[in-house]
């Protein structure tokens, strides 16, 4: 198969530094500042095989490399990358799942905890002298006690916070496209029966057009008064303007949210609302998570340049083969 380092990986934008290096050491590796075809020189359009990169990969960035064999994606979620193009051309995606699982499912539960029991905003009262002064932070309207949790997209990650919520007494539903076998909890087929039923709706389904804005208006009326909303998944499934309304106007009664619909853009109106609590996109933001994920990225190009395979296809290239 050659060396290593006779393969060209073309490294748009920004991408974790270890992932850099690695890319560095072992390929021959050239930086652009973004994925965008006015960007590829003759020779990059002759000689780039792969792409590491955790920015948005799109048809024409990939039409521009025609020898592009594979796309190492940084990140669990890839809706920023044209994987459904990629796989009818024959070029090989991958993501970087299970590394972050816990990571992400750890964040999801200290949101919710932050959420309900208002800790930020506890923590911000002794800060600013309030508790010498006023005396205790007031009695939080919200607990974990007796809530009913629902899951938007009961997969790695879904089932790992599931496993928390377990261990706090919690009542645990889920909505996904299909049932998960051998799992116990109550299976809703549709988003809204399952927003109905529960008090606590937390997303960690991926982004894309099949999940855009499906946390909308009804979802959160359906959800009620006592509602709690979560999400650690992606901003592009909730409709945003329907949220902030929602939390405003006593829809639902408060919301804890680590992605954004415009990243790193959050809206002011949101910012505003005391019953929002607001992380920038935290979920598997560890020294330990993110290295790990540098190193999936990395060694799924080595496997496929060295060995013919990929660790972690995405399913809309799992078919996809070195010829
Ligand atoms: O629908 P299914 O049976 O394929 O279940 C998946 C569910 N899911 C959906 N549920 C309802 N409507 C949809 N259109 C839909 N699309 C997917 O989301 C599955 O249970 C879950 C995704 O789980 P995994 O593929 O195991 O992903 P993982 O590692 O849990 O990460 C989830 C997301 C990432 O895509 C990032 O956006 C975020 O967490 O970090």
């Amino acid at each position: 198969m050659g060396s290593l380092k006779d393969v060209t990986i073309v490294i748009p934008a920004r991408l974790h530094e270890h992932a850099v290096g690695r890319t560095e050491a072992s390929f021959r590796a050239i930086r652009i500042e973004r994925a965008d075809p006015a960007l590829v020189t003759p020779e990059m359009a002759r000689d780039v095989r792969g792409i590491a990169a955790m920015t948005r990969i799109d048809a024409a960035f990939i039409d521009a490399l025609p020898n592009l064999e594979i796309i190492g994606s940084f990140g669990v979620g890839y809706d920023q990358v044209d994987a459904a193009y990629a796989g009818k051309k024959g070029v090989m995606v991958t993501n970087t799942p299970d590394v972050l699982t816990e990571e992400v499912a750890d964040t999801a539960l200290g949101l919710l905890i932050n959420t309900l029991r208002e800790l930020p905003r506890a923590e911000a009262w002794l800060r600013e002298g309030r508790w010498v002064k006023e005396g205790p932070y007031p009695l939080t309207r919200s607990t974990l006690r007796g809530r009913h949790a629902g899951i938007f997209g009961l997969g790695r990650i879904g089932l790992a916070i599931a496993r928390r919520l377990e261990a706090l007494g919690m009542t645990i539903s889920y909505h996904n496209r299909r049932a998960v076998p051998d799992v116990t909890y109550a299976y809703y087929p549709t988003l809204v029966g399952l927003a109905e039923a529960v008090d606590t709706l937390i997303s960690v389904a991926p982004g894309g057009t099949a999940t855009e804005k499906a946390v909308n208006a009804e979802i959160l009326k359906a959800l009620g008064p006592d509602g709690v909303f979560v999400n650690v998944g992606r901003g592009s499934t909730v409709d945003e303007p329907a949220l902030i309304k929602a939390l405003a106007d006593g829809t639902i009664r408060a919301a804890g949210l680590d992605v954004f619909a415009d990243e790193p853009r959050v809206p002011q109106a949101l910012i505003d609302l005391p019953n929002a609590c607001l992380l920038p996109h935290v979920g598997s933001a560890s020294v330990h998570t993110r290295q790990a994920m540098a190193d999936l990225v990395v060694d799924n190009l080595a496997a496929w340049f060295g060995e013919g395979r990929a660790l972690t296809p995405v399913v809309e290239t799992a078919h996809v083969g070195r010829s």
